[in-house]
């Protein structure tokens, strides 16, 4: 599906020019990567509830069961490679002068795709913490044993992710409130749009005058409140938005 944006040039020439945009992604978006979505028929969560594996009382409660479904994800996302939306998006990155790209993903494929100062809502899977000193490691090998314990302190480690009930990293979360608040355009790409506290960014950037679009397969809960939706994979839509973008 190639969306007609010629309806919208005056903002993307706008955005040519240095009108800020911001981009705001979700699992949706790393599909075409071979990364299941949460929610949803196929997703990470179907049949289960997130309850039990996304939540630091599930770790306390059960550290395996937690870190072998995450240590199941990790090998996913070591295989994983970025795909046309990704590199739509690094690309959108070159033709806009002020682009902010913030994502709910961990699987760092849009870093990998070459956008520069990604803001990780939800952390990393690629990263490890300790929970006792909070130290930061990237292991690149599958761990041998499970669940794994700090080589400096011999603590339990955990997956650097942000799970439910958890804040959010502090000063990323602050940056992409206000780049929301500041933007001309807000793309909303591949989430469902149910999880706070990014869920509410394209509504603040709406309610500050943006432009605000979504591009997603399916309907979310803000699919009537946008001014415009793209029905299709982001796979497709991202590059045909890039080219309008190029071209504005
Ligand atoms: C395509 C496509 C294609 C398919 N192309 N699109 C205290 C206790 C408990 C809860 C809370 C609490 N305080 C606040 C809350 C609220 C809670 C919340 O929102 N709950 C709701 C469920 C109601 N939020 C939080 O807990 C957050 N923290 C917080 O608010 O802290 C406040 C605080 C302050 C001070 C002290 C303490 C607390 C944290 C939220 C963390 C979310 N973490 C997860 C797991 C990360 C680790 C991991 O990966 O396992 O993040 S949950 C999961 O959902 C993951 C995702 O980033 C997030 C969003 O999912 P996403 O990306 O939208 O995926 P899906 O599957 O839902 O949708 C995919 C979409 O793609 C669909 O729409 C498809 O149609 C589409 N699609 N193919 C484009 N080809």
């Amino acid at each position: 599906m190639t969306p007609d944006l010629r309806p919208e040039l005056p903002v993307l020439s706008a955005v040519r020019q240095g009108a800020p945009l911001v981009v705001l992604t979700g699992a949706g978006i790393s599909v075409e990567s071979g990364l299941p979505t949460f929610r949803g028929a196929g997703g990470l969560w179907e049949g289960s509830r997130p309850e039990e594996l996304a939540t630091p009382e599930a770790f306390h409660r059960d550290p395996l069961k937690v870190w072998r479904f995450y240590e199941w994800r990790r090998g996913l996302v070591r295989q994983a490679k970025p795909n046309a939306g990704h590199l739509a998006l690094a690309r959108m990155a070159t033709l806009a002068p002020r682009m902010t790209l913030i994502t709910q993903n961990v699987d760092e494929l849009h870093r990998v795709a070459g956008s520069p100062d990604v803001l990780e809502l939800h952390g990393s899977i690629v990263s490890v913490r300790c929970t006792a000193e909070g130290t930061r490691t990237r292991p690149t090998e599958p761990f041998t044993e499970l669940p794994p314990y700090c080589a400096a302190c011999g603590a339990l480690l955990r997956p650097d992710v942000v799970w439910f009930g958890e804040p959010l990293p502090e000063e990323t979360y602050r940056r992409a409130r206000q780049a929301s608040l500041d933007c001309a355009l807000f793309l909303v790409v591949g989430t469902s749009a149910l999880v706070a506290p990014a869920s509410g960014l394209a509504l603040t950037a709406k309610d500050n005058g943006a432009r605000v679009f979504e591009v997603n397969p399916d309907k979310t809960p803000i699919s009537g409140l946008v001014d415009g939706v793209f029905r299709g994979p982001s796979a497709t839509v991202l590059p045909a938005i890039a080219d309008a973008l190029e071209a504005a």
